[in-house]
């Protein structure tokens, strides 16, 4: 089924069918997301990646916006085929496409969130699940508006260094209060939610019954228990995965709308997508990288690897194992005594 691995240049378009990878130059070519075909057609497609580019509803830094090319273009960085430590390619067993960018009228603002929910439901009535690249955390409302649509009320799992419930009536266009409106519309399920990596507060700040896990408290705990934690709150009902990429500290990710310093490593985001084998969120999303404020694509980066590491999430659970060749194999999770094509869990 795969496409072999000879080079080809502007796979976005040149490539043969849904599946595998082909090596391009990373300095060349049509800058899709990992170099997936760029298209429409959900013919056969698992996901679709689709770009959010809207930054109206920042409270602070703007440049959003311009979140999706970036990230697509940082992502040709990683676009060789097998992922370390899966040890396989995610894209020999899912069918991955980039969808393009919803069309956001930037001079209506009210009218942003039913264009981004009309967008994303269009893609799951084609049968494909999505990966949203934002644009501000805000986008993630109409998204999630879509997917409670279609599943019910949703686990959210939710990585920030901000809890994003400030007070909201039900008309913001704020990237600070948009879980508000979510749990207050019955998008999100409460008791089966959880937020990683916090480490601001605010007055009046909601969210009651969601769990917390703190920025010490991801330190602390680690990848295994910071997993074992998110695995048993969202249960097994429908989850919805959401990224923004300010959990990173500054110090990785500079790139970003509201930095708050004492954040995580990029590898300490990517060990807990890894210890998160077995997890299978109906949807997923990577927001708030601002590339104006980005020094030498450190955070568009950073953000194409999460974006890719949720992807890898979704095909180990769609069955996708390390070959027992591939390098020290065993898929993540690292250590000794493995080998092989088994998994090792937390
Ligand atoms: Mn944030």
């Amino acid at each position: 089924m795969s496409d072999d691995h000879r080079l080809l240049t502007d796979a976005a378009f040149r490539r043969e069918g849904l599946y595998g990878s082909r090596v391009e130059p990373t300095f060349s070519g049509v800058l899709s997301f990992m170099r997936r075909r760029y298209g429409r057609d959900l013919t056969g497609v698992d996901i679709a990646v689709t770009g959010l580019p809207f930054d109206q509803a920042v409270s602070n830094r703007p440049g959003a916006r311009f979140g999706p090319e970036a990230i697509r273009k940082a992502s040709a960085h990683h676009s060789w085929g097998p992922v370390w430590p899966w040890g396989f390619d995610p894209f020999d067993t899912l069918a991955v496409v980039d969808y393009g960018d919803c069309t956001i009228d930037y001079g209506d603002v009210a009218g942003v969130p039913a264009a981004i929910e009309a967008h994303v439901a269009g893609i799951l009535a084609g049968g494909a699940q999505t990966l949203c690249l934002g644009g501000d955390h805000f986008t993630t409302y109409p998204v999630l508006r879509a997917h409670a649509a279609r599943h019910g009320p949703l686990a959210l799992v939710h990585f920030d260094a901000h809890r994003d419930f400030e007070a909201d009536a039900g008309r913001r266009i704020d990237h600070g209060s948009m879980f508000t409106r979510a749990l207050d519309e019955g998008l999100v399920d409460p008791a089966r939610s959880i937020q990683i990596g916090i480490r601001t507060t605010f007055a009046g700040e909601g969210g009651g019954g969601v769990r917390v896990i703190d920025a010490e408290e991801t330190h602390a705990l680690g990848p295994g228990p910071i997993a074992a934690a998110i695995r048993a709150t969202a249960g097994d009902g429908p989850a919805y995965l959401t990224f923004d990429i300010d959990f990173l500290d500054p110090s990785t990710a500079p790139g970003t709308g509201t930095p708050v310093p004492g954040g995580m490593t990029s590898f300490q985001a990517l060990s807990i997508l890894r210890a998160l084998r077995g997890f299978d969120p109906v949807g997923m999303d990577v927001v708030e990288v601002s590339p104006p404020w980005d020094h030498a694509e450190m955070t568009s980066n950073a953000a194409a690897m999460v974006a890719l590491e949720m992807l890898c999430l979704k095909a180990w659970a769609r069955g996708a194992r390390a070959a027992p060749e591939a390098g020290r194999g065993g898929g993540p999770g690292g250590g000794a005594g493995g080998g092989g094509a088994g998994p090792r869990r937390p």
